[in-house]
């Protein structure tokens, strides 16, 4: 399109040979061009706890772009030796069962009595969804305003793999910005529940009094990885109910396997509204802590857990390789549907195309 053209279409003329006139903000294009800091200046401030550049360096982590990632990793290598010293908690339960409502109580009780807390978040569905950053702060305002908090929501780009891996780094990064205690809360659907697991000391389950775990859709499974469960809102009329629902599930707990921890599940009952119960679930994560380390669980746990990511990272590698490999990519449709048609079998077809992805000829 033409100068001319263009001027005409705008409301705004100006006449041909005059530069272009000023932004509207003049300061933009300066913070958009805000120069990105150095490894060193990262580490810096991570460590003094800044929170800005804290955020700056989560969001770097989180990016999929190859030099994002290249900083990030070296941020991490760097901060490394400052990790591991906080206690991290795991926090699950189905929609609406209180869990935000519960870390502004039980985080706000820890921050009161000098804990430093970070509270991330795994949320499969802000991954589709691209979440609200507002939501959860806006469930949390005491905790969003306390500089002894620091509220961070779950990545909403990527794969849960991705989001775990960023929420798994993150922790690194909290704990060398000085937090003493992480919140990690994930939605109640299965998959997300696993990956938590595989990141925290100590998994909490919060359950509602008056419904089954079948109608909860609570798998078995996650009431199996629990280090304790919590029947939240014994408040009220609704304390009767809480009582039974703890007893039913005291009585079924004891119908599961020991642990390898041999920590016995607790079961506990809370009012995030009262504030009842909510010190001595604190207590119940202190005992775990406690009964871990004596037994050596807890390092032990830590120990697996850090060579698990291990693998899961490389193998998150060698699988974004292969699928990014253009001649791999070039024969994949191809071969899919030689599968699909049963031309040949999926075996078969895996084999030529790691050969493929192997430059071997075929
Ligand atoms: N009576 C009572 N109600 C509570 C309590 N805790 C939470 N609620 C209420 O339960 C509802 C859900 O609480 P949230 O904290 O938002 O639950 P959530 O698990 O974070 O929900 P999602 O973010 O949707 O997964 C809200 O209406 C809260 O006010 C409690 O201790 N007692
Ligand atoms: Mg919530």
């Amino acid at each position: 399109m033409s100068k001319k053209k263009q001027n005409r279409k705008t409301a705004l003329r100006v006449t041909e040979g005059v530069t272009s006139a000023p932004s509207i903000n003049p300061r933009l294009k300066t913070s958009k061009r805000r120069k990105r800091l150095s490894v060193e200046a990262y580490v810096e401030g991570v460590r003094a706890g800044d929170r800005v550049v804290l955020g700056q360096a989560i969001t770097l982590l989180e990016s999929t772009r190859p030099e994002h990632q290249a900083i990030a990793q070296e941020i991490i290598d760097r901060c490394l030796p400052h990790t591991g010293q906080s206690m991290r908690v795991g926090i699950t339960g189905v929609p609406g069962v209180g869990k935000s409502t519960f870390i502004e109580a039980l985080g706000t009780h820890l921050t009161a009595r000098g804990r430093r807390l970070a509270v991330l978040t795994i949320d499969p569905s802000s991954v589709s969804t691209k979440g609200s950053i507002l939501g959860d702060k806006t469930r949390m305002p005491l905790l969003a305003a306390d500089p002894n908090a620091f509220i961070r929501p779950s990545p909403t780009a990527g794969s849960l793999g991705g989001v775990a891996r960023a929420t798994r780094e993150t922790i690194y990064l909290c704990e060398a910005a000085g937090f003493d205690t992480v919140f990690v809360e994930t939605v109640g659907v299965g998959q997300s529940e696993v990956a938590v697991h595989a990141m925290v000391d100590f998994f909490l389950l919060l359950v509602l009094a008056g419904a089954g775990d079948e109608l909860q859709g609570i798998k078995r499974g996650i009431v199996e990885m629990a280090d304790a469960l919590v029947v939240t809102k014994a408040d009220g009329a609704n304390v009767e109910k809480a009582n039974e629902a703890r007893r039913e599930y005291r009585n079924a707990l004891t119908l599961f396997p020991p642990k390898e921890s041999t920590w016995r599940p607790k079961v506990l009952m809370c009012s995030a509204f009262t504030g009842e119960g909510i010190a001595d679930i604190w207590k119940t994560i202190d005992a775990y802590r406690d009964h871990t380390t004596a037994n050596r669980f807890f390092e032990k746990n830590r120990r697996h857990q850090a060579r698990g990511w291990m693998i899961h990272t490389i193998e998150h590698h060698l699988r974004a390789h292969f699928y990014a490999h253009p001649d791999v990519k070039k024969a994949m449709a191809r071969i899919e549907k030689e599968v699909a048609d049963g031309k040949i079998s999926s075996f078969a077809a895996a084999q030529q195309l790691l050969a493929i992805y192997r430059g071997e000829s075929i």
